[in-house]
């Protein structure tokens, strides 16, 4: 049945039917492409808009960080893929960033008040793989000490899919990190995180050394 003259159909129109007989109807049906053409374009537009508007806000709560740039990292002094990125990470109090560790790395985090200089006179005055030894309780200062990345005293052997590739998931993993507001539970368990600037380095000597830091910036809620 045809709307009333003037009016806008009051049954959704069928987007796709432009090209159905119902298109030789004279002028109106034509219309009724139009109109859903534009609904269409309408919808689609709230549809990116959305998302961009809700990730402005996610962003703050929960970052994704490349913890190494690729999964075969485990050769020494393949400096291009010592990175974290992005390295300078802001995020707010009761947040969470996850470290996409790929290769050999290990992240470890420090309090506010331990700076790149604390960390590098440490890293300077010695020459084993890590900085801090990962089969050790943490150094003073850690927020948050890795996983070992070498698999533990086990030494998780990689799964080689060609001879020579080195790649496993005791390396190749999330390690995901809560700035919480609050003391959680477990063990380790997750510590306040006070707002300020916390110093993230990878426990490998030659990766921090070559420049495998950054920092998270943790805002009081509100803020
Ligand atoms: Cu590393």
């Amino acid at each position: 049945m045809p709307p009333p003259e003037g009016g806008v159909p009051l049954r959704l129109p069928e987007p796709f039917r432009w090209n159905s007989a119902a298109t030789t109807e004279g002028g109106r049906p034509m219309k009724r492409w139009t109109l859903s053409k534009k609904c269409g374009v309408f919808l689609f537009c709230i549809g990116l808009t959305a998302p961009l508007a809700m990730a402005d806000e996610d962003e703050q709560q929960s970052v994704t960080v490349a913890f190494g740039r690729g999964l075969n990292t485990a050769q020494v002094g393949n400096i291009v893929n010592h990175a974290i990125l992005p390295n300078n990470i802001k995020i707010k109090q009761d947040g969470v960033v996850q470290f996409l560790v790929a290769g050999f790395h290990e992240p470890v985090i420090f309090v506010p008040g331990v700076s790149h200089d604390d960390i590098l006179k440490i890293a300077n005055s010695g020459t084993s793989t890590f900085i801090f030894d990962p089969t050790k309780p943490p150094p003073p200062g850690a927020f948050y000490f890795g996983i070992n990345p070498a698999g533990g005293p086990l030494n998780t052997p990689a799964t080689p899919v060609v001879p020579g590739d080195t790649r496993s998931n005791a390396q190749n993993r999330v390690e995901s990190i809560g700035f919480p507001a609050n003391r959680g539970t477990g063990n380790p368990s997750s510590p306040v995180a006070q707002p300020g600037v916390y110093l993230v380095i990878c426990n490998v000597r030659q990766h921090f050394q070559t420049g495998m830091f950054g920092f998270v910036s943790v805002e009081a809620e509100g803020d």
